[in-house]
């Protein structure tokens, strides 16, 4: 997948708090001032399927000291979002299979013109999911359908920072690391009339 090869120094990651059940909107906290290698910290994701539409939002919030973003040049802050309706795990605890869509600090503006791109293993589909992004919040709003309509639904945000030397455009100066995981991802329960 696109996201697997970035050179990635994660310093955020949240899987929420096991299970939640059965409501329109859910909020997940997450714990303060525990982002490492000067990435955003992440303090909560809001899901919710907005009234009378078929599509399901995720609005990931940062501590505002330190906005999502990149500097344009030698870093640049990304964010993924991970979706699935299946709880598996891999050996780093991120969910198997599934969908994944994300932003890069540095193409912020742009995909909040454009749209952000929707992956799985084996497939891509372009400009399918809305961002928007305030001062610290993201938010990335899908159509239901893509994902294949679950009605239980686990999901992960993992987010990071991206490191470039500035002379060789393009060419990645910090190794791919992901944390070790001590939760399960979690679950959000869609409930929606049709779809
Ligand atoms: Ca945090």
């Amino acid at each position: 997948m696109w996201w697997r090869s970035a050179s990635l120094v994660l310093a955020a990651l949240l899987v929420g708090t096991g299970s939640s059940v059965a409501v329109a909107e859910d909020r997940y906290e997450d714990a303060l001032g525990d982002a490492t290698g000067d990435a955003p910290d992440i303090v909560a994701v809001t899901v919710d399927v907005p009234d009378g539409e078929p599509t399901i939002r995720f609005a990931i919030e940062v501590a505002p000291d330190r906005p999502f973003g990149s500097d344009m040049k030698t870093w640049t802050d990304v964010v993924f979002l991970i979706l699935s309706d299946d709880p598996t795990v891999d050996e780093r605890g991120l969910l198997e299979g599934g969908f994944t869509t994300g932003v890069h600090g540095v193409n912020l503006e742009a995909q909040e013109q454009a749209g952000a791109l929707l992956s799985t293993m084996d497939d891509l589909w372009w400009y399918v999911v809305d961002v928007d992004a305030d001062e610290d919040t993201l938010t990335f709003t899908l159509d239901r359908k893509l994902i294949d309509s679950p009605t239980d639904l686990y999901w992960q945000v993992l987010m990071g920072v991206e490191r470039f030397d500035g002379s060789d455009e393009g060419d990645e100066m910090e190794g791919d690391t992901y944390p070790e995981l001590d939760q399960p991802p979690a679950h959000y329960r869609v409930i929606a009339a049709g779809y």
